[in-house]
């Protein structure tokens, strides 16, 4: 608590964070095995230390602490309306709108941002995330699924009256809440996005909301906008994939991102599938009739170093590639083998920190290291001269944010839509606009942070070594 009484945000999003995920655990008890899996994993990766990969993250900005903390969730949100008031619920926690992501190339009748602490203190005290999805229903072909799923969002509403009091109250208490308030805050709040076994939608509606898009029936049937996964970071998701299959868990085939790396970049995941849950549909005569729904499963992901927007190209050129070399296989080919066409397209991916700095792929944290005291400093050096006289280290700095297709990919494998979703939604396009429109502002430069925080990092070491600034 501050000195004037009011919570910290931090430590609000931290309170938060985990009521989030202590609430999910006891809905989606795999979950919990999930969670042991992954401390158990990062306990041995950690004590491998000789694996360059494990030790570039170990001694680079991975806290021990916070990753024990880091999860990210997702939501899927309705209307503009809704998407308005979880940036006001998220605002309170210290969360921010970084990044537009178009899933409607993907064939999928979204977009999203995700709602993250942004200072790198923030993310180091906690790195809670959420990535948020809206709906687009002008995507939607289908005119009578689209309208039966707006009246329905249109009717609910996922906000408690309290919650929306606190909303108000943070407003005239310059955005943020008193203890006891922040209590409120966080119990109220989890009644917005914990599950709500009773459908909004009769059992025909969902049926018909389901047949057009799994998602519509997913965002538009209930009260509420349920959190549908929780995920922890490891360190090694390759081993964390195989004890999840030993333990028996339902495993999606392939992780998303790019392959395994020397030096890892951007974001790998992978999920264990949607379990059914049990819903009760109300029928006209207020009696009840059961039904199943499937959308809540676990993710696992494993955070490599940022990229610069020409390492991004190069990401997103080379996915491309491997994507058309697999989809030009005469036949389909197995998980393996789309593995292996993956590694072998990245090839032309250089996998050496040293390349990746020079040519400006990856983001790094600078800093001084203790051999600059006392050691004669070059006339006029260069910043690679300072690094290879050991004055200099570069620390690459980690990707917090999220990749489109890896999202689509986690998307379609939960909710068994297959290249389905594509022949139910128009032509796809990006709607940046439209989206900043539902949120009430802009969303954050993704790129921005990390190029200010490398910034930010060589402006200090010039002061520190006494150098000019240039
Ligand atoms: C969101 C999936 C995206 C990720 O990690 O890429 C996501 C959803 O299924 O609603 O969370
Ligand atoms: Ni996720």
């Amino acid at each position: 608590v501050s000195q004037d009484g009011y919570v910290d945000a931090d430590e609000l999003r931290t309170a938060f964070a985990l009521a989030m995920s202590a609430m999910y655990k006891r809905e989606v008890p795999l979950y919990g095995n999930l969670m042991r899996i992954v401390r158990t994993i990062n306990e041995e990766a950690l004590e491998k230390s000789s694996n360059p990969r494990i030790t570039s993250l170990k001694h680079g900005d991975v806290a021990a602490e916070r990753l024990d903390l880091e999860r990210h969730g997702a939501i899927r949100l309705g209307t503009p309306y809704e998407l308005k008031t979880v940036r006001r619920i998220f605002e309170i926690i210290g969360m921010s709108p970084v990044g537009y992501y178009d899933l409607s190339q993907a064939g999928l009748p979204m977009h999203a941002t995700c709602f993250r602490p942004t200072t790198a203190l923030a993310l180091k005290r906690n790195p809670f995330r959420v990535f948020t999805t809206l709906l687009r229903p002008d995507l939607l072909k289908d005119v009578e699924s689209r309208d039966l799923a707006l009246d329905l969002l249109e009717h609910r509403n996922i906000f408690s009256t309290e919650l929306l009091k606190l909303l108000d109250a943070s407003d005239r208490q310059g955005g943020r809440l008193t203890q006891d308030q922040g209590k409120t805050f966080v119990r109220e709040a989890m009644k917005t996005f914990g599950w709500r076994p009773k459908a909004a939608a009769s059992k025909d509606v969902y049926n018909k909301l389901k047949e057009e898009h799994p998602i519509l029936a997913d965002i538009a049937s209930f009260q509420g906008a349920h959190i549908n996964h929780l995920t922890p970071r490891t360190l090694d998701i390759f081993a964390a994939q195989e004890r999840m299959k030993t333990e028996g868990l339902d495993v999606k085939e392939r992780i998303e991102g790019p392959p395994p790396r020397k030096c890892p970049v951007l974001l790998r995941q992978t999920s264990f599938l949607a379990l059914e849950e049990k819903i009760m549909f109300v029928r006209s005569d207020n009696t009840f009739e059961y039904g199943h729904h499937k959308a809540r499963f676990g993710e696992i992901e494993e955070r490599g170093a940022a990229v610069t927007p020409a390492g991004r190209r190069l990401y997103d050129q080379l996915l491309d590639e491997a994507m058309k070399r697999i989809s030009q296989c005469p036949e389909c080919p197995d998980p393996a083998e789309q593995d292996r066409i993956l590694a072998e397209t990245f090839e032309q991916y250089p996998d050496d920190w040293n390349v990746l700095r020079a040519e400006i792929l990856v983001y790094f944290n600078f800093r001084v290291t203790a051999k600059a005291e006392g050691s004669s400093m070059p006339v006029r050096p260069s910043r690679e001269e300072l690094i290879s006289c050991g004055i200099l280290e570069a620390v690459p700095i980690t990707y917090e944010d999220f990749l489109p297709l890896s999202a689509a990919g986690i998307f379609q494998s939960n909710l068994g839509t297959g290249n389905r979703g594509c022949t139910s939604i128009h032509n796809a396009f990006a709607d940046k606009t439209g989206y900043e429109r539902a949120l009430g502002r802009t969303v954050i430069d993704l790129d921005k942070s990390y190029s200010d925080a490398q910034e930010v990092s060589l402006r200090r070491c010039a002061v520190e070594l006494g150098l000019d600034e240039e």
